[in-house]
C-alpha cells in the first residue's frame, strides 16, 4: 500500500473501466481501484505493476475511501441503471462531506438528475460525465461530457483534460499516436463542463443517437452499391478509403473502410458476407428517439436508425417475408454510369448525415429550455472531434456554424450547409429516386430527404390534417387570415356524424 493517498478511485473492473484507469494512470496520477468481485481487481493490478501513477487494489468500499485524498473522487464505470444505484449507495456510506461521485456509465440523463439531488441532501457532489470512444477511446483518449455540480468539476477538470482525447488546437484534427507509457502531449482536450446535473448524461445520449444515424447511413451507402452496382466488398472497401479523404473524413467510415476489406479468417470470405444481418442495440438510441417524441423535436434519421436494427431483428419473419411479398427487379447500372452513381452516393450520404446532426443539435436546444441548461453547442461539436465514435472532419463546420452565430436555429441555415447541399442536392434526390424504383431500403437517407423538404417548406400539408382534428375530435384549428394563438372550431355537417359512429 503506497503512503500518499490516490488522486482518484475507479470503481468497475470490466473494459470501460480498466482502460480508463490505465489511461489516468499514464497521465501520473495515482488511481485506487475496486471492483465487486474481489479476483478482478487483484489480476488487473498485478498485471500492470508499473504505470506512471501507479494502481492501487482495493477490496472493500470503506479500503477504497480511505485510500483516497480528500475530497474523494470516484468514477463509477458499471452497467447503468441498477448496478451503478448499488454502487451509488455504497459509496454514499463511505464517503463524507463534499467528496465527489462521477458516475462515467451511460446513464439516462434523468436517472443522473435524481442521482445528484439525493446525493447533495447528503451533502455529496454528483458529476454525471459522458463517457465516449468504447475501449480505445478511454485508454488513450476518450471524449467526455461532464454534467453536474460544476464546483466539483473544478476538482475533476486537470484530471478529465489530462485524458481526455485532443485535437489540433488550428485544423481541429484529432492528435493519435499515444500508446501505454506515453500519452499525447499538447493540443485541445475533447473535454468541458456541459451544464447542470444531467447535462453531460444527455448530450452523450444524443451523441450515441446521431451514432446510429451514422452507422445506418453508412450501411445504406454500402447496400446501394452492393444492389445497384454489383460491388465486391473489396472493392467499396477502397471507395470508402477514398471517401475518408474528404469532406466524409470520420472515424465510421475508416472503420467501414477496413471492415469491408477484411477476409473472414475461417472461410477466407469477405468478412461482411458471414456477417449475419441482425443488429442489436443498447437503448441510447432509443433513448434519444424517445426523448425526441416527447419533447416534440423531429429527428427522423435518428429514429429511422433504430427502426432499422429493429426490422433487421426479425430475420426469420424477414426471410419468410421475402418469399411472399414481391417488388421490383434490381436494375442494375451500366459501368459507363459507376463512377457518377459512386459520387452520388456519396453526395447523399453526406447530405443525409447533414440532415442527421442538425436535429441532433435541436433536440440539444430543446432540451436546454426543458431543463434549463446552458449548452455551448460549438464547444459540443468542437468535444466530439476527437476520441468518441463519431469524430469527423465535418464537426468542425458545425463548430464553425455556431462559433459565426451561436443563435443558429438550425445547421441548415449555416451558409457552409446550405450551399453544400444546394450542389448536392440533385445527386442525393437521384439516390432516393433509384433506390425506391429498384426496391432498395435507404430508411435514413429518404427521411433525411423528407426533413430537408419539409423544413424548407414554407406551408405544409398540415392544414388538412388539423381540419381533420377538428372534424373527429372539435381539436380547433388557427387560420391564415387570423393572428397565431386564435383559435376556431366549425360544426361539421350532422350528415357526417352516424358515418364517424359507425
Ligand atoms: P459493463 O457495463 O459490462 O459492466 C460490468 C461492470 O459492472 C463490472 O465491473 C461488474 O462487476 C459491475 N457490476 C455489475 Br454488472 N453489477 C454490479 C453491482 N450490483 N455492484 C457493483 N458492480 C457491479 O462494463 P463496461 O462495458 O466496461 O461499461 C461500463 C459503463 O460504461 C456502462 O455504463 C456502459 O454503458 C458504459 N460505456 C460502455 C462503452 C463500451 O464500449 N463498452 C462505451 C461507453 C460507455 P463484476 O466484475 O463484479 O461483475
Amino acid at each position: 500500500m503506497p503512503t500518499k493517498q490516490s488522486d482518484i478511485g475507479l470503481i468497475g473492473l470490466a473494459v470501460m473501466g480498466q482502460n480508463l484507469a490505465l489511461n489516468i494512470a499514464d497521465h501520473g496520477f495515482q488511481i485506487s481501484v475496486y471492483n465487486r468481485t474481489v479476483e478482478k481487481t487483484e489480476k488487473f493490478v498485478s498485471e500492470n505493476p508499473s504505470t506512471p501513477g501507479g494502481l492501487v487494489a482495493t477490496k472493500t468500499l470503506e479500503e477504497f475511501a480511505q485510500s483516497l485524498a480528500r475530497p474523494r473522487k470516484a468514477i463509477i464505470l458499471v452497467q447503468a441503471g441498477k448496478a451503478t444505484d448499488a454502487v451509488i449507495d455504497g459509496l454514499a456510506a463511505v464517503f463524507e462531506q463534499g467528496d465527489i461521485i462521477i458516475d462515467g456509465g451511460n446513464a439516462l440523463w434523468t436517472d443522473t438528475i435524481r442521482r445528484e439531488k439525493a446525493l447533495k441532501e447528503k451533502g455529496l457532489l454528483f458529476i454525471g460525465s459522458g463517457v465516449s470512444g468504447g475501449e480505445e477511446g478511454a485508454r488513450f483518449g476518450p471524449s467526455l461530457m461532464p454534467g453536474g455540480d460544476k464546483a466539483a468539476f473544478k476538482h475533476l477538470e486537470p484530471i478529465w483534460k489530462a485524458v481526455a482525447a485532443k485535437v489540433d488546437k488550428k485544423t481541429g484534427k484529432p492528435i493519435l499516436g499515444a500508446k501505454p507509457g506515453k500519452p499525447v502531449k499538447g493540443g485541445v482536450p475533447c473535454t468541458a463542463y456541459i451544464g447542470e446535473n444531467g447535462a453531460g448524461h444527455y448530450v452523450k445520449m444524443v451523441h450515441n443517437g446521431i451514432e446510429y444515424g451514422d452507422m445506418q447511413m453508412i450501411c445504406e451507402a454500402y447496400d446501394l452499391m452492393k444492389g445497384l452496382l454489383g460491388l465486391k466488398p473489396a472493392e467499396m472497401g477502397e471507395i470508402f478509403s477514398q471517401w475518408n479523404k474528404g469532406a466524409l473524413d470520420s472515424f465510421l467510415i475508416e472503420i467501414t473502410a477496413d471492415i469491408l476489406k477484411q477476409k473472414d479468417p475461417v472461410t477466407k470470405k469477405p468478412f461482411v458476407d458471414v456477417v449475419l444481418d441482425t443488429a442489436g442495440q443498447t437503448g441510447t438510441g432509443k433513448w434519444t428517439s424517445v426523448n425526441a417524441l416527447d419533447m416534440g423535436v423531429a429527428a427522423p434519421t435518428i429514429a429511422e436508425s433504430v427502426f432499422s436494427r429493429c426490422l433487421s431483428a426479425i430475420k426469420e419473419e424477414r426471410v419468410a417475408a421475402s418469399k411472399v411479398l414481391k417488388g421490383p427487379k434490381v436494375k442494375k447500372i451500366a459501368p459507363a454510369q459507376k463512377k457518377a452513381l459512386i459520387q452520388a452516393i456519396h453526395d447523399a450520404l453526406y447530405c443525409s448525415k447533414i440532415c442527421s446532426y442538425a436535429p441532433g443539435f435541436q433536440l440539444m436546444r430543446q432540451a436546454q429550455v426543458e431543463y434549463n441548461w446552458k449548452l455551448n453547442f460549438g464547444q459540443i461539436a468542437q468535444i466530439w472531434r476527437g476520441g468518441c465514435i463519431i469524430r469527423a472532419a465535418f464537426l468542425q463546420k458545425i463548430t464553425e456554424a455556431f462559433a459565426k452565430n451561436p443563435k443558429l436555429a438550425n445547421l441548415l441555415l449555416d451558409s457552409y450547409f446550405n450551399k453544400t447541399i444546394q450542389k448536392a442536392q440533385a445527386n442525393w434526390r437521384k439516390v432516393v429516386s433509384l433506390a425506391a424504383e429498384n426496391g432498395i431500403p435507404v430508411p435514413t437517407f429518404a427521411s433525411a430527404l423528407a426533413y430537408y423538404d419539409g423544413y424548407r417548406s414554407a406551408r405544409l400539408p398540415a392544414n388538412l390534417l388539423q381540419a381533420q382534428r377538428d372534424f373527429f375530435g372539435a381539436h380547433t384549428y388557427e387560420r391564415v387570415d387570423k393572428p397565431r394563438d386564435k383559435f376556431f372550431h366549425i360544426d361539421w355537417p350532422e350528415a357526417h356524424r352516424p358515418q364517424l359512429e359507425a
